[in-house]
């Protein structure tokens, strides 16, 4: 059982309907409250995963994709020490890590030809880039950096889009681990973070974004996908950082 810092916390938990296949009823279950945007994120630990997008070589590395584009990787670069503590504080406590990966089979029959050609590229998603093909699985530019790279029992869900859910069977294993919760990080914060959150959304799961482990190349946007997702009363979820989910756990 989880322990938090929050004085109001009796200990006793709340009750929680069980999920079909824990033999109906209800069991005590303790929530765990982060302070977030516009209000509180609850969760309890056998219900919430931690999801993190796209944190892949070719767009984080300094001789990779998105640097070759002349996009400022330093952007990004900044959230790799966050996400590795809270990584690290959330495997110590044996919660449930996702990780995913844009990319494309190497035939490139998942690609759509708008995404090819999207941009006017001299080179494109597909063609030889500084490390390997450019988003095509199995290249060393696809793959996810040495800091957060995935433990075995971490799923890894590859995307051929831009939200986690197309195309992937990330919903079917989030339903089969019984999780409702996702606390989300990676990149980019306007592009795969936020269209993963509308996703999850429109699919029951309570999002909760953590800023200084979300980012983007262009800082502007950053702050612009963390609005769009906190107004009109979280309409898509929750904002907050990595110290308060720490905080959160007990660290
Ligand atoms: N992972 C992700 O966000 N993919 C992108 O293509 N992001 C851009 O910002 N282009």
């Amino acid at each position: 059982m989880l322990r938090t810092k929050r004085p109001d916390e009796s200990g006793r938990g709340r009750h929680e309907c069980l999920r079909h296949g824990d033999g109906g009823g209800y069991r005590v279950t303790k929530i765990i409250s982060v302070e977030a945007e516009p209000y509180s994120f609850e969760f309890s630990a056998a219900t919430c995963a931690l999801l993190i997008i796209d944190m892949q070589r070719d767009f984080l590395e300094a001789g990779g994709y998105g640097a070759m584009l002349g996009n400022d990787v330093s952007q990004l670069r900044r959230t790799i020490e966050p996400n590795q503590r809270l990584l690290a504080a959330w495997r110590a406590k044996g919660l449930q890590v996702l990780h995913t990966r844009e990319g494309h089979r190497p035939d490139l029959s998942c690609l759509p030809l708008t995404k090819k050609v999207r941009g006017r590229s001299a080179i494109s998603i597909g063609d030889l880039g500084p490390m390997g093909r450019i988003l095509v699985r199995g290249e060393a530019g696809h793959d996810i950096i040495p800091e957060l790279y995935p433990q075995a029992g971490e799923a890894v869900i590859d995307k051929p889009g831009k939200g986690a859910f197309y195309a992937t069977d990330l919903h079917t294993i989030l339903q089969n681990r019984g999780i409702r919760q996702l606390i989300v990080t990676g990149v980019t914060t306007e592009v795969c973070v936020n269209t993963t959150v509308r996703e999850a959304n429109d699919r029951g799961y309570d999002c909760l974004v953590l800023e200084d482990c979300c980012g983007s190349y262009l800082p502007d946007m950053h702050e612009a996908g963390l609005k769009m997702i906190k107004e009109q009363g979280g309409i898509f979820g929750w904002v907050s950082d990595s110290a308060s989910v720490l905080t959160a756990l007990g660290y």
